[in-house]
C-alpha cells in the first residue's frame, strides 16, 4: 500500500470511530427505556435506575405530581398594611397601636404572637420571624388576625383575613399575599412538610 492510501485508510477509520462514539453518547440521552432530566419535570434522571428521582414534594415517572403536604410552617409574616385609626378614633389615647397576630382556625386560636412591636406606625411594613407556628391543616381556611395589645383592657381587633396556606397546582410557593383589600394586609412565607 503506497504511503497516501495508508493515511487515507487510517482517516477513515478515525472518522467511523468518532461516528460510532457520536451515536453511543446519543444513545445514553435517548434511550427509549430510560429518561432525561428534560423528562423529570421536578427531579433528576437516575441514569443507573433509568427513572426520574423526584425532589420532595413530586411523586410520578416524571415527577409531575403535586404531593399535599402534611403540614406547613410559617417562617415569617409581613404586616403590609393596617387603618391608621378606627373610624376616626385612635388605636391608643396619645400614642399608636401596640402589634401582634394570631392565627384562628374553626374560630380557634390556634396561635398568638409572643412579642408585641410597640406603637407601630401604619406607614411601615413590619416583618416578623415566625418559629412556633406549624400550621397542620394546609388545606383548611385559616384567619390571620392583627391586634392592638390594651392591657388591662380587652385588645382591639384591627382586622383579619381568610386565607387557605396550600392550594394543589401552584408547585409550592415559597410565600403567599394574604390581603382582601380589608383594614389589614399580610405577606405569609412557608416551608412546606410532606408524609
Ligand atoms: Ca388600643
Ligand atoms: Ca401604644
Amino acid at each position: 500500500m503506497k504511503p497516501l492510501a495508508i493515511f487515507r485508510s487510517v482517516g477513515f477509520i478515525l472518522l467511523v470511530l468518532v461516528f460510532q462514539l457520536v451515536l453511543t453518547a446519543g444513545s445514553c440521552f435517548t434511550n427509549s427505556n430510560g429518561c432525561d432530566d428534560a423528562k423529570c419535570v421536578h427531579g433528576h434522571c437516575d441514569n443507573a435506575e433509568e427513572s426520574c428521582e423526584c425532589f420532595e414534594g413530586w411523586q410520578g415517572t416524571h415527577c409531575d405530581d403535586e404531593i399535599e403536604p402534611s403540614s406547613i410552617k410559617i417562617t415569617e409574616i409581613r404586616v403590609t398594611r393596617f387603618k391608621e385609626d378606627y373610624a376616626g378614633q385612635p388605636w391608643d389615647l396619645g400614642s399608636e397601636p401596640d402589634i401582634y397576630l394570631r392565627m384562628v382556625l374553626n374560630g380557634d386560636t390556634i396561635w398568638t404572637q409572643s412579642s408585641v412591636e410597640s406603637d407601630a406606625d401604619y406607614r411601615k411594613v413590619y416583618k416578623f420571624e415566625i418559629d412556633d407556628l406549624v400550621l397542620l391543616d394546609p388545606t383548611a381556611a385559616h384567619s390571620l388576625q392583627l391586634y392592638d395589645a390594651d392591657s388591662p383592657d380587652p385588645d382591639d381587633f384591627m382586622g383579619g383575613v381568610k386565607f387557605t396556606p396550600y392550594h394543589k397546582g401552584q408547585s409550592f410557593p415559597e410565600f403567599m399575599v394574604v390581603d382582601a383589600g380589608g383594614y389589614v394586609g399580610f405577606e405569609v412565607y412557608f416551608k412546606y412538610f410532606w408524609p
